[in-house]
């Protein structure tokens, strides 16, 4: 005999966490790494967080380096967002991370990554573990639900790891 499958959010069955209550009022910056071109995953997340509250400025796709931590300058962002789908995001995502903790205004800004970020599915544990080293305050790999992320947002100073059960 199998075990129920757990429970889905839907229509009938609202999700636990409703995005107005995700501690809204912060500054998010949002953009993918640099070899992705995919853009419904960012404007999904943009009306996801301006839902809840927050201000998002969304970089786009296929932001270079430089530019994330020219914009985190520009904007003093409370949080940074990093989407990427494209299956390069654990290699590029530490790429980004590490130039922007290596700019010393940046060493303490959250930085949160998430999406499809491997190529062979979900990330390994270790894959996990060097996004974290790298500088990464929470990981969303595929398959974490957007509850683990507004719940994030309610506490956004905490690391966490988002990944699904
Ligand atoms: C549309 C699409 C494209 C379009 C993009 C157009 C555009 N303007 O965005 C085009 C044709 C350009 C494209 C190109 C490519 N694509 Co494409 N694409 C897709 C497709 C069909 C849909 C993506 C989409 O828009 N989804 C809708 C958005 C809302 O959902 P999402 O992106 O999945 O994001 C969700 C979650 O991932 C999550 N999420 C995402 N980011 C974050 C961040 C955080 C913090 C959190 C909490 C959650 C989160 O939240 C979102 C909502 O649930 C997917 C397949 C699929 N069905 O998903 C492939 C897919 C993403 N593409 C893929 C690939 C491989 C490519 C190419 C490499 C193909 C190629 N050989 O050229 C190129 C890459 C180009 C590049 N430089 O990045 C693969 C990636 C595989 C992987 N990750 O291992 C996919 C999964 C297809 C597949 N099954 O193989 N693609």
């Amino acid at each position: 005999m199998t075990a129920p499958a757990p429970a889905r959010p839907s229509p009938d069955r609202p999700s636990p966490v409703r995005p107005e209550t995700a501690g809204g009022g912060r500054t998010v910056l949002l953009g993918t790494v640099s070899s992705d071109a995919h853009t419904w995953n960012l404007v999904y997340l943009q009306l996801l967080l301006e839902e809840a509250g927050h201000r998002v400025i969304n970089l786009g796709a296929c932001v270079p380096e430089e530019l994330f931590v020219a914009e985190c300058h520009r904007h003093n962002p409370d949080l940074v967002v990093v989407s990427s789908v494209n299956g390069h995001g654990c290699t590029d995502g530490k790429r980004l991370a590490a130039v922007l903790r290596a700019d010393p205004a940046l060493t303490a800004v959250p930085i949160v990554i998430g999406g499809k970020l491997g190529v062979d599915g979900r990330l390994t544990e270790a894959q996990v573990a060097e996004l974290f080293a790298a500088g990464y305050t929470a990981v969303f790999d595929d398959g974490a639900d957007r509850d683990r992320f507004l719940e994030y947002l309610c506490r956004l100073e905490l690391p966490v790891a988002g990944r699904a059960p």
